[in-house]
């Protein structure tokens, strides 16, 4: 299996951290989807142009992180989200939130890391930090002692933890409000190798 994109990426993390979790084997090549160079390849695997996007050993390409979680559920040897019921329910809605939060910061670092000065909008970038930190506190309200999935994290610490720290490395202003559970939270995590092995870099 091999994995398109950077750890840069939340959603591309996620994958590899669920993978990590899981046991698998995974290659990595990792492309910025924005580089010309790789355009031809990655529109062969994503036809928008989008990461993550994972080649499987029959060469099928998956893309959408939550279709991709889906099948490496489907088919792993340990689940990171319950099969059913409300423990699925409530895992699924704690990924939500930060899946929204985790798109407001990827918004929020091409509204004001990627888009030219004289083009930037300052209401929609005031939007995006309401946003943000709507997410974040929401998140911070019910951060887990230890993590979500008990003893070992769930597919919901993963996507806490990397919408926490996508903020963190990209626009560290968005957590001066302090969000004190989700950094230990974030800290517990990266104890573990699947974490501290794919910690983004700008
Ligand atoms: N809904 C997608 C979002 C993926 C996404 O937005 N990826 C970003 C990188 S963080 C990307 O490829 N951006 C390039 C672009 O949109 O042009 C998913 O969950 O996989």
């Amino acid at each position: 299996m091999r994995l398109i994109g950077r750890n840069l990426s939340p959603y591309v993390r996620r994958i590899a951290i669920w993978c990590a979790l899981q046991g698998r084997a995974l290659e990595r090549s990792e492309w910025a989807p924005v580089d010309p160079a790789i355009k031809g390849d990655l529109s062969r695997m994503n036809p928008v142009l989008r990461v993550p996007a994972l080649e499987l050993d029959d060469g099928s390409c998956l893309i959408e992180t939550f279709a991709i979680c889906d099948w490496l559920d489907e088919t792993g040897s340990l689940r990171l989200v319950p099969a059913a019921g409300v423990e699925r329910r409530d895992t699924l809605q704690r990924i939500a939130v930060a899946t929204s939060t985790t798109e407001k910061v990827v918004a929020l670092v091409y509204e004001t890391n990627r888009r030219p000065p004289e083009f930037h909008f300052p209401q929609w970038r005031d939007r995006l930090v309401e946003q943000i930190q709507g997410g974040l506190a929401a998140m911070e309200a019910k951060a887990p002692e230890t993590f979500y999935g008990g003893d070992s994290p769930d597919g919901s610490d993963i996507a806490t933890v990397c919408a926490y720290q996508m903020a963190e490395v990209t626009n560290p202003f968005l957590l001066e409000p302090g969000y004190p559970k989700l950094a230990a939270l974030a800290g517990r995590a990266m104890a573990l190798a699947p974490f501290a092995d794919t910690k983004p870099q700008m």
